[in-house]
């Protein structure tokens, strides 16, 4: 739904506080505090061609990719805006091989923060969409320091949610497990204005994204469903059209709005895909089952995946409900799928 009233966001979390099973001052201030770095992270992304911190890094991140400048400004910008408010005992940083602990001088909150400060990083030199991807919990742990318990937590646990898209304009999508709202970035007043309430992806879209280049090792069942995707049908509704940004947020951005399918499959060479389960899988599935979307691994809902290390991979199928149970209804071979869901 398309908003007209004037909202920023610290406004719309104000008001939106009593609805929300994280009804207190704490969770206000954890997202304004987030929202803050999130405005800092757009602004550098904007200059980036500028302020010469574009090219690469010495260092590799944990799952061996390159690490961009900018993708450190972005980590270094989120634990400075976070490490010191009290709100959160513990973080972790898909830049990060270890947790981060706050430091011994500030109080320990509730809540637990995991993000993947700058996703696409090989999009950054190229002036292509890249996004930042965060997930808030509610600690386990009785008190003192955050542990590994409190960040290896299914995703249905979730009590935030959300991505910064650093497209043509900056949007943040985020939920609080009331539905997902998209606010965008006036950069002239430094607010981030309430855009579209309540979003609902369509039941079924005309768009597939994935990357292809891997076809040659994805299993026959894939392949198979892929094929069908590009084949003409006689209801006009195929062939799909293909898009692939290669950032995972600019991805389900368009998918959230679109609707259709995105798939970072497992395949031959790499059989849990690509993108991390606690920082960009579980953050996604949770905003698109929140839109009335479907995200699961190819067979087991996201949200229900228990997590056993901080840097797991997972395939991820993640989209409108009919082409997310028909990808799946392909994957256990069954070939004429028929995947209705009331409306
Ligand atoms: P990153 O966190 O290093 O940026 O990697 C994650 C990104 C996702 O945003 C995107 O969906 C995927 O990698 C693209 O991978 P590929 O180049 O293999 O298609
Ligand atoms: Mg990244």
């Amino acid at each position: 739904m398309k908003v007209r009233k004037l909202v920023t966001i610290e406004r719309h979390i104000a008001e939106n506080q009593a609805m929300s099973p994280e009804a207190s001052g704490e969770f206000s201030r954890l997202l304004r505090d987030l929202t803050l770095a999130i405005r800092i992270i757009a602004r550098e992304v904007r200059r980036a061609g500028l302020a010469d911190i574009l090219g690469i890094t010495e260092a590799t991140n944990v799952s061996g990719d390159v690490v961009r400048k900018l993708d450190v400004f972005a980590h270094d910008t989120i634990v400075r805006a976070m490490d010191h408010g009290g709100h959160l005992c513990i973080m972790a940083s898909e830049e990060a091989e270890e947790l981060i602990h706050i430091p011994e001088q500030y109080e320990r909150g509730k809540y637990v923060l995991i993000f993947d400060p700058l996703d696409g990083s090989s999009n950054i030199d190229v002036n292509v969409t890249i996004g930042t991807i965060f997930s808030v919990y509610r600690r386990v742990s009785d008190s003192g320091d955050g542990t590994l318990e409190d960040v290896l937590q299914p995703g249905y646990k979730q009590v935030a949610a959300g991505y910064a898209c650093y497209g043509s304009s900056t949007v943040l999508v985020y939920t609080t497990g009331n539905g997902v709202d998209i606010f965008t970035y006036d950069p002239t007043v430094g607010e981030f204005f309430l855009t579209h309430e309540k979003v609902q992806i369509p039941k079924r879209g005309k768009y597939y994204s994935i990357n292809e280049g891997n076809a040659a090792y994805w299993s026959p069942e894939l392949q198979r469903y892929v094929q069908y995707l590009k084949t003409p049908s006689e209801d006009k509704q195929r062939p799909y059209k293909l898009r692939y940004v290669g950032t995972a947020v600019a991805d389900v951005h368009r998918t959230l709005l679109y609707g259709g399918i995105f798939m970072y499959p497992g395949d031959k060479k790499s059989p849990k895909g690509k993108l991390r389960l606690i920082y960009e899988a579980n953050p996604i599935a949770m905003l698109i089952e929140q839109a009335g979307g479907r995200a699961t691994d190819g067979e087991r809902r996201i949200l229900e995946i228990q997590p056993t290390e901080v840097h797991q991979r997972t395939p991820l199928f993640v989209g409108s409900p009919e082409d997310v149970l028909e990808a799946e209804a392909f994957l256990r071979g069954e070939q004429q799928p028929v995947a209705t869901v009331a409306s």
